[in-house]
């Protein structure tokens, strides 16, 4: 069979239908375009994976009786738990200390919501210093590495996207690795899914000679992270345990030794970090039990009646939110990516598509939603980990989750509460280690001078009087 008799025969001829009048190079581009994505998957997986995500959607949100919070034992708090956070951050820096620590970072998302084109990493939430995402996190691999006394760089391995490949690799470069070696960072692209019609059977074209694409969500790591042979890699290295983070939470903990060390210390293969929910209807998924087995519920698949269900003590029954902080050990990679690749299911968002329609061959940028795009989320390996393997550790949300979502001036998670949130922390810290910062006085603290705290206690006794002084 031809590319286009397979396409045909899974009812996309309406992609023909302009064939005839392209010039012969457009027709062999068109082609090549198809067999590409035929490697990642055929039209006829594309729509049957389409209509099971549907149905699932639906019923995630219809029968929600199996959820059920996680039961104590595989979750414990950090907060006001000062000799637990100790023994598990000296377990964490030896590990790191070790080298056996590395961080993956998903950075292949595109900044819809945030009105930004450029990578979410290079945003700049207007600190007084205006460091980007990328070099906040950045400089928290360096303090991360003098505080271990590692002889090995921390590995950085970021995944991008075919929208945000290029101009991130670009912004690094440009930076030059602000301060991180080259060697010690390695870019890697994840996947791409077409899109398809709201009724989620026909394929659509963003030109004419190629299908709408986009990338395939954060569960794409996995098979990047086996087409990359990122395994390989990792056992070259030494490395055993994996901290994998979302690029828009400017308070995120890089390869944070707490919460590699709770893993070590419990033997836990997976684990996950997850702070109190704000309210019964934040946008977050929410770290829960399926049948017996550790799960997530994304926000945009839970019932808004079981998002606010309360237990008998009255608190949400389902109040630990996922911040997409999660650690896996690569024995666990190792044994089970294979097996992820292929089993991972689809979630659908409808969205607002530009097209290229060629019956009358304009383009359209829709008002309204008018395709499906398809995505894979990567908590969704959860349900394969037993329980007695799996962790979850509640974390201080102030310390440690502020996610940059939306653009300036919406109602919440955007450049104006990350940029409060970080300039808050570092000032508690600073005040915690003795100096003395007035009131209505916020200092930047940089993350290459501090990673959770340490190192602060040379301005104790100090005054800080100037609002937006920055301390590198
Ligand atoms: C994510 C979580 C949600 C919630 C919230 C907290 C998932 C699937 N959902 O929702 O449970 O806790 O964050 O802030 O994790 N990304 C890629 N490639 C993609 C799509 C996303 O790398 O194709 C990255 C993206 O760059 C970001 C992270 O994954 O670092 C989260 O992506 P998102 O913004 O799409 O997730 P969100 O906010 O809908």
């Amino acid at each position: 069979m031809t590319v286009v008799d397979i396409y045909k025969a899974a009812g996309q001829d309406q992609l023909f239908d302009h064939f005839d009048t392209l010039t012969e190079n457009d027709k062999k581009t068109f082609i090549n375009n198809l067999e590409v994505t035929l490697k990642r998957i055929t039209p006829q997986e594309l729509i049957s994976d389409c209509k099971n995500a549907i149905a699932q959607a639906a019923e995630t949100s219809k029968n929600s009786g199996a959820i059920e919070a996680l039961p104590d034992t595989s979750y414990q708090s950090v907060i006001d738990n000062p000799s637990a956070q100790q023994t598990y951050n000296e377990l964490g820096l030896k590990a790191v200390n070790e080298g056996q620590v590395a961080v993956i970072l998903m950075a292949g998302g595109q900044g819809t919501r945030l009105g930004s084109s450029a990578p979410k990493g290079c945003y700049d939430i207007g600190l007084p210093s205006h460091k980007s995402l990328f070099q906040i996190q950045a400089e928290k691999l360096l303090s991360l590495q003098r505080m271990s006394k590692t002889r090995s760089p921390i590995p950085w391995y970021i995944m991008t996207s075919k929208p945000t490949h290029e101009s991130t690799e670009q912004f690094f470069k440009k930076h030059s690795y602000f301060g991180l070696q080259p060697s010690q960072v390695t870019f890697f692209s994840q996947g791409t899914l077409p899109a398809l019609d709201l009724k989620g059977e026909k394929l659509l074209l963003s030109s004419p000679t190629e299908l709408v694409e986009s990338p395939d969500g954060n569960g794409g790591l996995y098979r990047a992270i086996k087409d990359n042979d990122l395994l390989k890699d990792f056992k070259i290295k030494g490395i055993k345990h994996v901290y994998m983070y979302c690029v828009d939470n400017v308070l995120s903990k890089l390869a944070d030794p707490v919460f590699i060390g709770f893993a070590i210390k419990h033997n836990f293969e997976l684990a996950t970090k997850a702070v109190r929910k704000r309210d019964a209807h934040e946008s977050v998924g929410l770290i829960a039990t399926k049948n017996g087995k550790p799960c997530v519920i994304e926000y945009s698949e839970i019932s808004p009646k079981l998002a606010a269900e309360k237990d008998k003590t009255g608190l949400l029954k389902l109040r630990a939110a996922n911040i997409v902080n999660h650690y896996y050990s690569v024995d666990l990679l190792n044994r089970e990516l294979d097996n992820w690749c292929d089993s991972m299911p689809y979630h659908i968002a409808r969205k607002k598509i530009p097209i290229y329609d060629n019956r009358t061959g304009q383009y359209i940028k829709p008002t309204e939603p008018n395709g499906i795009k398809l995505e894979q989320f990567i908590f969704d390996v959860f349900p394969s980990v037993p329980l007695n393997n799996f962790g979850c550790l509640e974390v201080d949300r102030s310390q440690e989750f502020s996610p940059l979502k939306n653009g300036p001036g919406s109602t919440n998670d955007n450049p104006e509460t990350s940029r409060a949130a970080y300039l808050q922390l570092g000032t508690s810290r600073l005040s915690e280690a003795g100096a003395h910062v007035e009131k209505d006085i916020h200092v930047e603290v940089s993350s290459k001078l501090s990673y959770a705290g340490e190192n602060l206690s040379q301005y104790s006794g100090q005054t800080f009087s100037e609002d937006g002084t920055i301390l590198e």
